[in-house]
């Protein structure tokens, strides 16, 4: 099983180096003039971004495309407050009134899902989110908000299969094991603010209830490697499980392709309440260093110390530390390449340090077409018993959708993908193989 990974994950990885090769030559396009209202429009020079940040506080709302915390593109905005290249597409519909800019975008996923094996199970249900924005200038800098909303509360308690993922629970008793849990129905409520500091530096502040704290890579559902496959990553919960925290404060500063910040935050995980706000002591720190040294680049440094992450395990606190590297270039007529690679360890207080790996890719031959990928490694101790010895577990997944598009904003895609397993024999799930066939509505 483990060759047959490796041979798969090989030609895999293959196919998006060749792609990446091939299309390096391809520059990304238009740069020319201040055409703020292009979405695809990522390059930008220093010159450019000067004017940008002048015209930010001279034009107020005519200037859509400012992120609202800092003088950068929105489109290095990700989820929470961290950053994806700037050459990534931005999904949305946007409407100007009454000196706000607001924005709105969703996705639906229709999935039927079969895990095999003999702890597999199969299930069909609808996944997605809802997200709006809003933005205004005001005294000197931007103010903004931001709510996401997931449907996956409709889904049950119990949440998906999804063979070797663990975390948070079904019921406040029950471990969730080899599934993936539901989100809650508010992923973030969050405003921000962010103003110039001078000398090229700015000032943000953001609280979320629920929102993210300054940890790991963007959530998955939002990186553009990951964002065309239903799947949650089973390493979510050494990377991006905290995209849902109730509680939490974040400050930065940035200055062009460089941020540092901070943030304190409540460290439980959501309980098996998914459409509650949850309330507590912003006990727990993370720090986060980003750059996006070209647009095609967005790479976090980041660290995190969680106090009780887990219901089940109250005295046990965890650090978490995480390096990632976001690619995204986009080509042609419409089409894009994008990858993620990331390394994290988790490590368990009191107790073992665990690794993850993971590495995600999609490539996007024209406005219909997306291959999808995403190989992951992780040392995994839920597998066996709550906290039991860790095992080194291993996924591929391989898929694959075709979008036909109902309307300018509106687009329909069918899509499919198959994943194969390795984990050591005595966890008992006797080489399985997986799958999800999904219908996906996306509007913006
Ligand atoms: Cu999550």
């Amino acid at each position: 099983m483990t060759t047959k990974i490796t041979r798969a994950w090989l030609l895999a990885s293959a196919a998006v180096a060749a792609s990446l090769c091939l299309a390096a030559p391809a520059q990304a396009q238009d740069h020319a003039g201040h055409d703020m209202d292009r979405m695809s429009d990522a390059q930008m020079t220093d010159a450019e971004m000067a004017t940008m940040a002048v015209d930010a506080e001279t034009m107020g709302a005519s200037t859509p495309m400012r992120s609202p915390l800092g003088a950068y593109r929105m489109q290095r905005d990700a989820s929470g407050t961290s950053w994806q290249p700037d050459a990534s597409p931005m999904d949305g519909v946007m409407v100007h009134k009454g000196g706000w800019m607001l924005m709105g975008h969703a996705l639906f996923n229709g999935v039927y899902d079969d895990q095999g094996g003999p702890r597999g199970d199969d299930k069909a249900f609808l996944a997605g989110m809802v997200m709006g924005m809003a933005q205004r200038p005001l005294g000197g800098g931007t103010l903004g908000f931001k709510a996401m909303l997931s449907p996956d509360p409709f889904m049950g308690k119990s949440g998906y299969p999804l063979l070797l993922a663990t975390g948070e629970t079904a019921d406040g008793q029950t471990p969730l094991v080899d599934r993936q849990h539901p989100h809650d129905l508010f992923m973030e409520l969050a405003a921000s603010y962010s103003r110039p500091l001078g000398g090229g530096f700015d000032g943000s502040l953001y609280a979320g209830l629920p929102g993210e704290p300054a940890f790991g890579p963007p959530a998955f559902m939002h990186r553009q490697a990951a964002m065309d496959s239903p799947e949650a990553p089973i390493t979510h919960h050494w990377f991006d499980s905290t995209h849902i925290t109730f509680g939490v404060v974040t400050a930065g500063v940035s200055r062009q392709t460089w941020k540092v910040e901070a943030s304190a935050f409540r460290g439980r995980e959501p309980d098996q309440n998914r459409y509650d706000i949850e309330t507590g002591r912003l006990d727990s720190v993370a720090t986060r260093v980003s750059w996006n040294p070209t647009p095609n680049w967005a790479l976090q440094a980041s660290w995190t110390r969680i106090n009780s992450p887990e219901a089940l395990e109250p005295g046990d606190d965890e650090a978490r530390t995480s390096l990632s590297a976001l690619y995204a270039r986009p080509f042609g007529n419409g089409g894009s390449l994008s990858a993620t690679l990331a390394w994290a360890r988790k490590d368990r207080i009191p107790g073992d340090a665990l690794q993850a790996w993971l590495f995600e890719g999609a490539v996007k031959p024209d406005p219909h077409w997306t291959v999808f990928t995403r190989a992951e490694q992780v040392e995994q101790d839920e597998l066996a018993g709550h906290h039991g010895g860790a095992a080194t577990v291993r996924k591929l997944s391989v898929g694959a959708i075709y979008d036909v598009p109902l309307s300018d904003t509106v687009k329909l895609g069918f899509g499919g993908l198959a994943s194969a397993f390795d984990a050591p024999a005595a966890l008992g799930y006797d080489d399985p193989t997986g799958g999800m066939a999904f219908v996906r509505l996306k509007i913006g």
